[in-house]
């Protein structure tokens, strides 16, 4: 057991706690923010001097503080990383190139920032803990404070979670026009020692699914999604897919499905224009789009990538098959560029090599859909006067109720499925 003590602050200085970052019971890492001062000149975030877990709060908002104070007990962790391996776990380029999976904007801005951070903060702050409460800087918090914005209800836009000055001008603008703020008044979850229940050991998420979580997070917070389930008969397709890896057997190529199902996706989002749309930043409008690209999920050693593969409608499905081989390897080897997994139109999600029945595959902003596919079976059909044997694939399309009404979902999906069953559908 330890303390965690104020910085000294310099002669005749005093400052109010205006802001405690951590809980009692929170396990905490070496420099990771705190608590908020404010004194006359500035605003303060204190790092901790110790890692491990708070075991008690000494001090509450409006306190004041010269420098050197004890402010909480520690149980301090012996297995604590130290400074240089905090920094040396940050991989700020490949969180870039995941956050790309997103949003394209958020990319630019991402991409942005990873070449020249923000450097706000007064007190030193390791860049990975901003799953930590608030993470802002001293500009942001006054203009919050001046505003009376809680900044646990804004969402930041920036590297890692971090507020900027726009996400609280937003926010204002947001509750003034008595909009929607996504994860407004939203609890977090209680954060529990689970030691108390048996023995536990903590494993670090890598970059790529700790950007993935916040994407997730965002998508499900901001868009009201609805799965239309639906199932297409492609024993016919089957077949022809059978007869084109014979065929290209001696070149060493195969198909699988989702070639197939990319280049009829492409066909239908040309056919059902809102479904290759975005809202645009007013929320006032739709974007459509000219071009068809399409974002494949990739199950890597890592965590879940999506290159997009441009131009489907016009690419063949030995081109398709080809680029997506190349990308999903790629992605893989954690190799793909930011580019390569930016402006999808819609994404697809197979889990048909794994199996299962079906799922709902979440839609992925600023895109307004996207479509799961899960492993083709063999089920008896009642066709005419009897049953025969077809091979059904389940798909499952979720999307933006915001932009798509439900009977739009049906005939999309509708459409679909006669693609998948006739490719000479994909000729009209
Ligand atoms: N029904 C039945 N069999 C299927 C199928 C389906 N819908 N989809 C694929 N298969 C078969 C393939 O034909 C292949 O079998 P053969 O070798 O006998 O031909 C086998 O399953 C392996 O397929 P695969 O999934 O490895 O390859 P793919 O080209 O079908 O898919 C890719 C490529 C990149 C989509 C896939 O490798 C992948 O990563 N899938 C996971 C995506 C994911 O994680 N989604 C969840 C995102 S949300 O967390």
């Amino acid at each position: 057991m330890t303390q965690l003590t104020i910085p000294e602050m310099g002669s005749n200085s005093e400052a109010e706690l205006i802001e405690i970052l951590v809980a009692e019971g929170e396990t905490i890492k070496f420099d990771q923010s705190t608590l908020v001062l404010e004194s006359e000149k500035s605003t303060i975030e204190v790092p901790a001097n110790h890692a491990g877990t708070i075991s008690k709060l000494l001090v509450k908002v409006g306190d004041k503080f010269s420098g050197g104070e004890a402010y909480a007990e520690i149980d301090v962790a012996s297995e604590a990383a130290e400074p240089s391996e905090i920094a040396a776990s940050v991989e700020p380029a490949e969180e870039a190139i995941v956050q790309a999976t997103s949003t394209a904007e958020a990319n630019v801005e991402v991409s942005a920032q990873v070449a020249e951070p923000e450097r706000t903060i007064t007190a030193p702050v390791p860049a990975d803990r901003a799953e930590s409460g608030v993470y802002a800087g001293p500009a942001v918090r006054l203009l919050a404070r001046e505003l009376g914005v809680t900044l646990n209800e804004v969402t930041g836009s920036g590297l890692k979670g971090r507020i900027q000055k726009e996400d609280v001008q937003n926010f204002v603008k947001q509750r003034m026009q008595g909009g929607v703020s996504s994860g407004a008044g939203i609890p977090t979850v209680v954060s529990i020692d689970f030691s108390q229940f048996g023995p536990v050991h903590q494993q670090a998420l890598n970059n790529i699914k700790r950007a993935t979580a916040k994407a997730m997070t965002i998508a499900n917070l901001n868009v009201p999604q609805v799965t239309q389930f639906d199932e297409a008969d492609i024993t016919a397709l089957e077949a022809f897919r059978q007869q084109q890896n014979q065929e290209w057997a001696s070149q060493g190529m195969k198909f699988s499905l989702v070639p197939f199902v990319m280049k009829a996706l492409a066909h239908n989002l040309r056919q059902f224009p809102t479904f290759n749309s975005s809202i645009n930043a007013q929320n006032d409008g739709l974007i459509m789009k000219d071009y068809v690209h399409i974002g494949v999920a990739v199950d890597t050693p890592k965590g879940l990538l999506v290159p997009v593969i441009r131009d489907v409608d016009k690419k063949s499905i030995t081109q398709i098959r080809q680029e997506l081989q190349d990308k999903a390897e790629l992605a893989r080897q954690g190799r793909l560029s930011l580019e390569e997994m930016q402006g999808a139109s819609m994404s697809v999600s197979s889990l048909g090599g794994i199996g299962g029945l079906a799922f709902t595959p979440i839609v992925n902003p600023p895109e307004v859909a996207i479509l799961g596919v899960s492993k083709a079976k063999m089920q008896p059909v009642w066709q005419d006067s009897e049953f025969v044997a077809r091979l059904m694939l389940p798909l499952s399309l979720s999307y933006d109720h915001r932009v798509i009404d439900g009977a739009e979902a049906a005939r999309f999906s509708q459409a679909l499925v006669r693609k998948l069953q006739d490719l000479r559908q994909l000729l009209m």
